[in-house]
């Protein structure tokens, strides 16, 4: 037959779509891992950092950086064909706080980027995600010039649950990147798993 339609019709899979945020302390690298991984021009609001904002900016470790996040940075990730992941990353600086319930609201799970010249600035993003049971991974973000430390060092470090999951990466390499987001959507998985199970008796 030339003409119809072909009665092998594929039906097209919806993916499940999950929503990640991307956290830790001030320029550990949030912008650039959505940026890394994002498959749509990523959206940022980035503001310049200025002469002003000296005192209040931390600049120690990340002396080149001229922009910070003021709002989120927003990207998507289809890591199968049924399962793409919206990136939620929001801004480092203590005074953006009042926006992390918003950017939270329906998230599966967290990743929580850490620098280990500054490991306490992401004290607060663990404990955030520790109080309301937000499951999370932390990605020690591998800067050239930082010194290295094992996983277990860091772990103990940042006081974390033996089951939260650590990893090196480095946010400016997808791979690297995509490996992180897995975790987090793994242990998420995991997590929702057992809290459904009823408790062995
Ligand atoms: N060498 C190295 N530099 C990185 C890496 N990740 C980010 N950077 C650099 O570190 C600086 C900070 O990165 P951003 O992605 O803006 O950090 P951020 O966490 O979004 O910062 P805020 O939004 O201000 O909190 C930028 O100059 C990046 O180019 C990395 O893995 N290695
Ligand atoms: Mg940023």
């Amino acid at each position: 037959m030339v003409f119809g339609r072909s009665s092998r019709r594929e039906t097209p899979v919806e993916p499940v779509t999950l929503k990640i945020l991307v956290a830790g302390g001030f320029g550990v690298g949030k912008t650039t891992l959505v940026g890394a991984v994002s498959e749509i021009k990523p959206l940022r609001t980035e503001e310049t950092l200025s002469e002003a904002g000296r005192p209040v900016d931390d600049l120690d470790g990340v002396e080149s950086k001229s922009t910070t996040t003021v709002a989120m940075d927003f990207g998507r990730i289809t890591l199968r064909e049924d399962l793409v992941l919206y990136l939620f990353g929001t801004p480092g600086q203590d005074r953006f706080w009042f926006l992390w319930d918003e950017l939270a609201q329906g998230a599966l799970g967290a990743v929580v980027l850490a620098d280990t010249r500054r490991l306490e600035d992401s004290f607060a993003a663990i404990d955030y995600f520790e109080r309301r049971g937000i499951p999370f991974t932390v990605g020690v973000n591998c800067f050239e010039g930082a010194d290295e430390f094992p996983a277990e060092t860091v772990r103990a470090a940042l006081d974390l649950d033996p089951e939260v999951p650590l990893m090196m990466c480095d946010a400016r390499r997808r791979e690297s990147v995509k490996s992180v987001l897995v975790a987090v959507v793994e242990h998420a998985l995991v997590r929702s798993t057992r809290e459904r199970e009823p408790a062995a008796t």
